[in-house]
């Protein structure tokens, strides 16, 4: 059975951390509206969506990707590069201990979730203002235990590695050139993967969420979701305007894995 993690959002989403976009109002009911619209589409997926309760004085506490990576057989918190985010952890190393044996990135390290994309047995990790070397040595350390192996990634322009690539098939990553070389993924085309560009006047499309078989992605980008659905992949559209404003959108609001360990 696949667990998706979640977190209703918080009243004090507006002050949330912000990088590359600008701050513009944010309707917090509607965001929650969205993020309810959000976790359906998880449920409709096959997953079993554990939300966790409010978190009223952490305003970014909806993105939990960003503060553990759950693999098959081991969650690793991480140690978020956002000072003001660092609390929201507790909350969700608590429930993750029901599920994987826990370890943790330490200081000076910092990662974020959201910087990290599982590929097989390989974790490609940005470089970006939030993951540092430490963070990702220690990751490596920790992961390579488990047989998997690291690569660090630049990135330019957008906050995490997600922001710029995510996987949407098997074979398929969609992923969006200005911020991210193709070239870091040399080693998964030998096996045959496709990329799919997002569309130059969709910037931010290439932040898709894969569950099961499925996936889930942003309705306001429709040219990209054409250029998928041309693929052969289809995705469930879910409007995330407000969690967007608050620079998130589908992989970062749930942590998505099989209830079993391996
Ligand atoms: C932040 O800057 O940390 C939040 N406002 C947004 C985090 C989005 N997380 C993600 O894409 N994994």
């Amino acid at each position: 059975m696949l667990i998706a993690i979640t977190r209703d959002v918080s009243p004090t989403l507006a002050g949330c951390e912000l990088s590359y976009v600008p701050r513009t109002p944010i309707d917090i009911d509607l965001a929650a509206a969205q993020h309810r619209a959000y976790q359906d589409a998880l449920s409709a997926l096959g997953c079993r969506v554990i939300a966790l309760p409010v978190e009223v004085d952490l305003p970014d506490s909806v993105f939990v990707e960003d503060v553990a990576i759950v693999l098959d057989e081991v969650a690793i918190m991480t140690r978020p590069g956002a000072e003001s985010r660092r609390a929201e952890s507790a909350s969700v190393a608590n429930i993750l201990a029901r599920y994987r044996p826990l370890h943790a990135i330490e200081a000076p390290g910092t990662l974020d979730g959201g910087d990290v994309m599982r590929i097989g047995r390989t974790l490609y990790v940005g470089q970006s203002r939030r993951s540092n070397a430490s963070g990702i040595a220690q990751l490596r350390d920790l992961s390579g235990k488990f047989g998997y192996s690291v690569r660090a990634v630049p990135i330019a322009g957008c906050l995490h590695l997600k922001s710029a690539v995510t996987q949407i098939a098997d074979d398929t990553l969609l992923l969006q050139p200005e911020w991210i070389d193709r070239a870091a993924f040399a080693a998964a085309l030998v096996a045959d993967f496709r990329i799919i560009e997002i569309d130059p006047d969709e910037p931010h499309a290439a932040n898709a969420l894969r569950v099961g078989e499925g996936v889930i992605f942003p309705s306001c980008f429709p040219r990209t979701q054409q250029r998928m659905e041309k693929a052969g992949i289809h995705a469930i559209c879910v409007d995330v305007s407000e969690l967007q404003k608050a620079e998130g959108a589908v992989t970062c609001c749930s942590l998505v894995f099989q209830e079993s360990a391996a």
